[in-house]
């Protein structure tokens, strides 16, 4: 639906002019089923969605490149990956989610793994998108905020997520990734996503716990650009269906 040939950033940059959104996928090669996959893969296609996001906060088996190919096999949807750290990194893919953890004060997370990515990535083919990761309290401890070592901010603490985006935009990130963490018992709250949307100018993301196309929806209407669903798609594939014509509905109206 989206593929651009100037390349994935400028291609949310005019849909976010033209108040397009977007729908990415997200696969944990950690947690997918094969068979699973397959299924997800074909409905992504049908529906038209628009990226896969793949990574996780651990990827402990070996599978990231595999998994790549195999995608990319069996269609074009462009391939962002969402590296939990710098072993996650692959020529395979499209894009890559340069991600500085803006919303944490651990060093490694906001500098050191880029350090050492940096010279992969320059010499890479991928894609590079700088993006501020703005981790919001989903209610439970996620997989994402005990392995970043970092204090998400308070779900209810608009101006805090709204100061962060800020400084990450001021710095030059060019995405923002406001994120309750996958399996997020509580996803991001409209109210904040709206405050931060309204407040900085580059594409907004948003993730984590999202269960419902009314959530998505919801989502979209408080100005977040493009959604991400991850959990669900692994528990059934088949929600592809209904959080895609959220997506397209809302486009509609
Ligand atoms: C996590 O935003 C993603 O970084 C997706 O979250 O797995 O809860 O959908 P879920």
């Amino acid at each position: 639906m989206t593929v651009n040939d100037k390349g994935i950033y400028t291609g949310l940059l005019e849909a976010k002019q033209q108040g397009e959104k977007r729908l990415a996928v997200l696969f944990d090669p950690d947690k997918l089923r094969l068979k699973k996959m397959e299924a997800a893969l074909e409905l992504a296609v049908e529906c038209g969605v628009d990226y896969f996001f793949i990574g996780g906060s651990l990827v402990v088996n070996n599978m990231l490149d595999g998994l790549l190919a195999q995608i990319r096999q069996r269609c074009a949807i462009p391939l962002v990956l969402f590296p939990g750290n710098s072993f996650q990194l692959s020529y395979r893919a499209d894009a890559i989610l340069f991600l500085s953890l803006i919303s944490g004060r651990n060093p490694e997370l906001l500098i050191g793994q880029h350090v050492i990515s940096a010279p992969f990535l320059k010499m890479s083919p991928l894609e590079i998108i700088s993006t501020g990761y703005i981790l919001v309290d989903g209610g439970v401890m996620t997989s994402v905020q005990y392995m970043s070592n970092t204090y998400p901010i308070p779900a209810h603490k608009d101006d805090i997520a709204v100061c962060t985006a800020l400084a990450g935009e001021l710095l030059g990130l060019k995405l923002m990734y406001l994120d309750a963490g996958s399996g997020a018992q509580t996803p991001v709250a409209e109210r904040m996503i709206e405050a931060v949307s309204g407040a900085v100018s580059v594409p907004l993301i948003v993730g984590g716990g999202i269960r419902t196309p009314e959530k998505v929806a919801a989502n979209l209407r408080a100005g977040a650009d493009l959604v991400v669903v991850g959990s669900m798609v692994e528990q059934d594939p088949a929600v592809i269906r209904e959080m895609a014509a959220a997506v397209r509905d809302f486009q509609r109206v």
